[in-house]
């Protein structure tokens, strides 16, 4: 798994999708989508020959620098590697995970397209770094793809550890009722790169975003605890993360192996991974060492 923590700390992601632009250059629109906010870039485009996507995908990179925004690939391993993206995005049909992986090294962002939360899981187990839920609602941008509707965003939330964003069928009419069902992250193509003003659209998701998640940390002052078994013994804890309980146990000086309801939990993922109530949490430190 890539180590790439701070660049999957994004909130709005954003897909080109160069149909819904007749006449502006894939540059262009970006450069607004960033100019609005968007913090992560994919380049997608299923029709243009390898040449125009390489050519745009050297262009991207140079704007995505300019404004230290994390640009990805979609399906293209050998671009995103020539033009040194940062990572790259593929569906369920693509290269596997683990052959993108060999190909990428461990440094590079891998993001998996998910319809359900088997795949969810099994994109996480698989050593993804965040993964797509959707679509979410039914677009024309994937047409013919079932959607997922909001409840599988309600189980994503529930379950998955890493990075996950909502996507398809996102609309600043609708972002609010996914964000109600967990979503952190969302993911627009239409809604962004086909408006008259793709900065003016993405400030409003961003705004929308913030807003929620000020909401969810304002609710957290109060906050008695959660009820956790550590070790296999009970007790409350204020630690909202796996790291903050390492951190509370006195634990981050030393080498230790976590286990969270019986999975394993990697170092990376530590700081982002929640504590649940009634979670329980084995931490096995290491004597010694050889
Ligand atoms: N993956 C799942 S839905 C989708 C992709 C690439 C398309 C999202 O596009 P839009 O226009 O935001 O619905
Ligand atoms: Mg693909």
């Amino acid at each position: 798994m890539a180590d790439s923590t701070s660049k999957l700390d994004f909130q709005l992601y954003c897909i080109t999708g160069a149909n819904y632009h007749p006449g502006r250059s894939v540059v262009d629109v970006v450069e607004q989508a960033l100019i609005g906010g968007a913090d992560i870039i994919q380049l997608r485009d299923k029709t243009s020959s390898k040449q125009d996507i390489r050519e745009n995908a050297h262009k991207l990179r140079q704007l995505t620098k300019r404004y230290g925004v994390p640009l990805i690939i979609n399906d293209h391993i050998d671009i995103a590697l020539e033009v040194d993206a940062d990572g790259v995005h593929l569906g369920q049909d693509d290269l596997s995970l683990a052959e993108a992986r060999q190909l990428l090294g461990p440094d590079r962002i891998i993001g998996i397209s998910t319809h359900s939360i088997e795949q969810g899981l099994a994109a996480q187990a698989g050593g993804a770094d965040y993964i797509g839920v959707g679509p979410v609602y039914p677009t024309g941008t994937k047409p013919g793809r079932a959607a997922v509707t909001t409840s599988y965003v309600q189980e994503a939330a529930a379950q998955i550890r890493i990075p996950f964003v909502a996507i398809g069928g996102i609309t600043l009419g609708n972002v609010d009722t996914v964000i109600a069902a967990g979503a952190k992250r969302i993911c627009a193509v239409s809604e962004i790169v086909g408006a008259d003003d793709p900065a003016a659209v993405c400030r409003a998701f961003k705004a929308k975003l913030k807003a929620a998640a000020n909401d969810s940390e304002a609710q957290q002052p109060d906050f008695a605890g959660t009820g956790v078994i550590v070790n296999g013994v009970a007790q409350r804890t204020t630690a909202r993360t796996v790291w903050e309980l390492i951190c509370q146990h006195s634990l981050e000086e030393r080498r230790i192996v976590v286990e969270l309801d019986g999975e394993i939990v990697v170092r990376e993922e530590w700081s982002r991974t929640s504590i649940r109530e009634g979670a329980a949490v084995e931490l096995v430190h290491f004597v010694g060492g050889g």
